[in-house]
């Protein structure tokens, strides 16, 4: 390897990182220089077992050739090509692939780079078509509490995070958020989808009584809460929740930027819980988080409601520079492949029973409060350190680090998602590590 990769850069300066202590960071940074597998090298040579596949993004795993050698070729063949009046073989041959993937009518995808770009994209679509339908008063917007939709003025109004939105004005009006479904009374230790707590999908009702349906457009949420901790969806729910939407005539968005390509152990939420939404945000396993890209779904009935004017106009004034970018595009149909061949939404779900017995097997760990899993996701909550919340999880953070296993965590949880080619030795290693780390930590 060649010293530009490996050597130390002598000022950590410059860069503003991203939702980071920068200044802790710059004191004892932790760089990583390499990857392969299931595993990352940091830059004293030691091989990190990754917990959180990057940031739930590397479900087939690093650095896998089929997608490398993809890129390279791309990138040698067609470095750029303009998005907007023109095209790209590539780009409808993903576009094809991937509609086959999502299950009945969820047949058109809008390409962009990110999830934060995925969200805000289906928000404006939503908004759009209930103009384009007649239905133009629909203007509201509903999330939930709890919920992360990304960074945009968009997903940061619906999303629930306190801390997302309190510095940023007063983002965009109009918006109403559900209460989340997490109560430890009632779910802690949960194996899998809660019994309790369906019915605070009725809270919908509550909203549309206040503000009345024709004022309502969308509703959207991550199925699976993931950046808050790993907030499973209690039994009925999400049903519920397209029930109330039916009836009021409101689009129901599935924010599927972390649950997509095969991490619930099929190959999207909708698929794994049966619930049909209109429209599907996808991003991170796209392209195994190899080159940024994100993928908005919609159902028949939303494009058909746009191709309706005269065919000399455009039908949306939407779009990023680098929608369907071609090197993104091999990326992405090099993953595909890679998570066909590998068979591994299967994979995940063979796993997932051993990854519940595993999560599970903390119970009597130290200071943990509840654990949740479905697929292979989990959330370790730990007991905050009085006064001091986010500290003790993130000093397991750190020790695991040391002791060469990478987890996320949020606030006093930890949240797991490893590559979905994680095999039962480091399960156990990750857990066994985790256990340890707590012991030690106060
Ligand atoms: N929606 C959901 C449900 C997400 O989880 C985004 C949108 C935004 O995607 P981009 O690509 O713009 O970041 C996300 C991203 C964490 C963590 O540790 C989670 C995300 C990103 C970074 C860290 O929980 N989720
Ligand atoms: N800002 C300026 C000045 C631009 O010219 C453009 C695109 O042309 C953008 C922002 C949007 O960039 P992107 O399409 O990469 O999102």
């Amino acid at each position: 390897m060649d010293g530009i990769m490996t050597s130390q850069p002598n000022n950590l300066e410059a860069f503003w990182m991203p939702f980071t202590m920068n200044r802790q960071f710059k004191k004892a940074p932790r760089m990583l220089v390499s990857a392969e597998g299931m595993y990352y090298t940091a830059q004293d040579g030691r091989k990190i077992l990754d917990g959180a596949a990057g940031l739930w993004c590397v479900n087939a795993g690093h650095r896998r050739p089929k997608i490398v050698e993809a890129v390279q070729k791309q990138v040698f063949e067609l470095d750029y090509a303009p998005a907007f009046q023109m095209g790209h073989p590539a780009a409808f041959e993903l576009a094809s692939r991937l509609i086959n993937l999502m299950p009945g009518d969820l047949d058109h995808v809008f390409f962009t780079n990110s999830g934060s770009e995925s969200v805000d994209t289906a928000l404006k679509i939503a908004l759009a078509y209930q103009r384009a339908r007649g239905e133009g008063t629909r203007q509201r917007l509903i999330g939930r509490e709890r919920g992360y939709h990304g960074v945009g003025f968009g997903g940061i109004s619906v999303g629930g995070i306190v801390t997302n939105r309190k510095f940023f004005g007063s983002l965009l009006n109009g918006v109403d958020h559900m209460p989340h479904t997490h109560d430890k009374a009632h779910q802690a230790f949960s194996r899998g989808q809660p019994e309790w707590g369906g019915h605070l999908a009725d809270e919908l009702e509550r909203i549309v009584t206040l503000h009345d349906a024709s004022n309502i457009a969308a509703v959207i949420v991550e199925p699976v809460a993931g950046s808050t901790g790993v907030l499973i969806p209690p039994q009925g729910y999400l049903q519920r929740l397209r029930e109330i939407c039916d009836k009021h005539g409101i689009l129901l968005i599935f924010d599927e930027v972390i649950t997509g390509f095969g991490r619930l152990g099929a190959g999207f939420a909708t698929d794994y819980f049966g619930v049909m939404p209109d429209i599907v945000c996808t991003a991170k396993g796209i392209t195994n988080g190899t080159i940024p890209m994100g993928g908005v779904f919609v159902r028949k009935h939303i494009y058909d409601a746009f191709m309706t004017g005269p065919e000399g106009a455009i039908e949306l004034f939407h779009g990023y520079t680098y929608s369907g970018h071609p090197v993104a595009c091999a990326a992405a149909l090099a993953t595909l492949d890679t998570y066909q061949e590998d068979g591994l939404f299967q994979r995940a779900a063979d796993l997932a029973p051993y990854w519940e017995d595993a999560v599970h097997s903390l119970k009597d760990a130290r200071h943990v409060i509840d654990l949740r899993n479905l697929g292979l996701i989990a959330g370790i909550e730990l007991e905050p350190l009085p006064g001091q919340p986010t500290k003790r999880a993130f000093e397991a953070f750190l020790k695991c680090f040391e002791a060469g296993v990478m987890i996320r965590t949020t606030g006093d949880i930890i949240a797991l998602s490893p590559p979905l080619i994680i095999d039962k030795a480091e399960i156990d290693r990750i857990f066994t590590t985790i256990r340890d780390v707590l012991a030690t930590i106060e």
